[in-house]
């Protein structure tokens, strides 16, 4: 039976995209509630005016990562060691972070200026950033080794969004320079459950 509820926007990425993933492979029932439309009537319902949202017992709780540790605590999907824990909380909190510097730069609209802003990324900050993401990983397998947390998915959902290559004058190759980042990449979209996850949709990883 169904007990609760991932909101976010209905696509294949995202901030909601690692939630949903998370429960998933946690094998938990929820309800992958997809807003498609009427969002800004659902805004000021949520708890900081943003998706994703999950939903239980009749309380609500955001961020995406605030989510994500909760479904990993509760799952075993979070390191049970502190140090452990606060470091995947750091990587996650790192991923946030890129989001919001690629979201700053997407904002540019001017042609030109757009595609110098986006080139200047890919080849600056994005590959400053790979190094600092290589440095977090083991040569193979998931961040803890055998097991996959939250934060391995988190980290996977945004280099998938890159390796799409849907980002104008950003390639696909972007961070291809990283062995380990490409080793992560690779092993979470082998995991089982995100295997089954994308084959239940339709979508090609
Ligand atoms: N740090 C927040 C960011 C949330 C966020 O910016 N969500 C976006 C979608 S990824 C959103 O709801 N945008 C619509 C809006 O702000 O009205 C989180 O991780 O949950």
């Amino acid at each position: 039976m169904t007990t609760c509820t991932l909101t976010y926007f209905d696509f294949h990425g995202g901030r909601g995209e690692d939630c949903r993933l998370a429960l998933h492979a946690a094998g938990v029932d929820f309800e992958d509630d997809r807003v498609r439309s009427g969002w800004p009537e659902r805004k000021p319902g949520t708890p900081f005016g943003a998706l994703p949202v999950f939903t239980r017992d009749g309380r609500s709780i955001s961020d995406g990562n605030a989510i994500l540790a909760l479904i990993g605590r509760e799952n075993g999907m979070h390191p049970a060691d502190l140090w452990e824990a606060a470091r995947q909380e750091a990587i996650m909190a790192a991923v946030e972070d890129l989001r919001h510097k690629v979201e700053r730069v997407m904002e540019e609209k001017d042609p030109a200026q757009r595609k110098i802003v986006r080139e200047a990324m890919a080849a600056g900050m994005l590959q400053d950033l790979g190094q600092r993401f290589e440095a977090q990983l083991p040569a193979t397998g998931f961040l803890g080794g055998d097991a996959l947390f939250v934060a391995d998915l988190k980290l996977f959902v945004v280099m998938k969004w890159f390796r799409s290559g849907g980002l104008d004058h950003v390639p696909a190759t972007v961070f291809d320079n990283f062995p380990r980042l490409t080793a992560h990449y690779n092993a979470v979209a082998h995991h089982p459950a995100v295997v089954s996850w994308y084959a239940a949709k339709g979508v090609t990883v």
